[in-house]
């Protein structure tokens, strides 16, 4: 889906259309701009979240294990709450 993208200064969290895409840090949102082109995908699990992430994004932009919150990469998501999360994943911004 298309979003309207955050500024630069709008910190990475699990939920918003900001994203650190290089790992420097969740402070600085590196999607900044006028648009965000992300998929979304809801209920997914905690291992299939992570693995998406080691996937598209390498261990060193993942999650240490299968519970907790991923802010860094192209896949991003929020900690695991009842086995789920929603994953977004970032395409393109401009
Ligand atoms: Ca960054
Ligand atoms: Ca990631």
């Amino acid at each position: 889906m298309v979003t309207n993208a955050l500024t630069a200064s709008d910190a990475v969290t699990g939920i918003n259309q900001a994203f650190d895409l290089d790992g420097s840090g969740a402070g600085v949102n590196d999607a900044d701009g006028s648009a965000v082109v992300e998929c979304v995908i809801p209920s997914v699990s905690g291992g299939d979240a992570l693995a998406l992430s080691a996937l598209l994004d390498g261990a060193s932009l993942s999650a240490s294990d299968a519970a907790s919150a991923d802010l860094r990469g192209r896949v991003k998501y929020a900690a695991i709450t009842n086995g789920l999360t929603t994953v977004y994943i970032y395409v393109t911004h401009r």
